[in-house]
């Protein structure tokens, strides 16, 4: 069976997904494929960063102000808000003793390929905090389906 690609006059009598996880279309002439089309499928993908933290002493607690930068590394646009969260983490691992010390919804609806948002950031942590850790986590509560979730974490310590 062939079909005819979109006005192109090309026929294609197979299509799917290879090994390597690029998207074909053929078209199998009597001497086999007689032209191949690949490419890499389109999607979604976050990733961010923590950035421009200070820290005043107040006391018993230490004031921390920075920067969060999310970006849709993907190559198809954002659809939905998502969540970002920090955490207070004696070690620079993720783990359910790690404190939430920060949590906001991002502008990520409508964000396009390569597109940036930012958001400031602050919270207040048992102070001394030097040498514990920052961690941000995008998309906390995984509204958006990602191509990569490992990239999703951003570890910084705390000077
Ligand atoms: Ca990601
Ligand atoms: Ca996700």
């Amino acid at each position: 069976m062939t079909t005819e690609l979109a006005d192109t006059g090309l026929l294609i009598s197979a299509f799917g997904e290879d090994e390597a996880g690029k998207l074909y279309l053929a078209h199998h002439g009597g001497q086999g494929a007689i032209y191949l089309i690949s490419a890499s499928p389109s999607q979604r993908d976050l990733t961010g960063q923590i950035g421009q933290l200070t820290k005043i002493p107040k006391g018993v607690k230490d004031k921390l102000a920075f920067v969060i930068t999310v970006q849709n590394v993907g190559d198809l646009p954002i659809t939905v808000k998502s969540q970002v969260q920090v955490y207070l983490s004696a070690d620079d691992t993720l783990d359910v003793s790690d404190i939430l010390v920060f949590n906001r919804q991002v502008k990520t609806k409508q964000l396009g390929p390569g597109g940036i948002v930012t958001t400031k950031g602050k919270a207040s942590v048992a102070s001394p905090s030097q040498g514990q850790f920052l961690i941000l986590k995008v998309d906390a509560d995984n509204m958006v389906v990602e191509s990569d979730e490992g990239n999703n974490l951003f570890i910084l310590q705390i000077p």
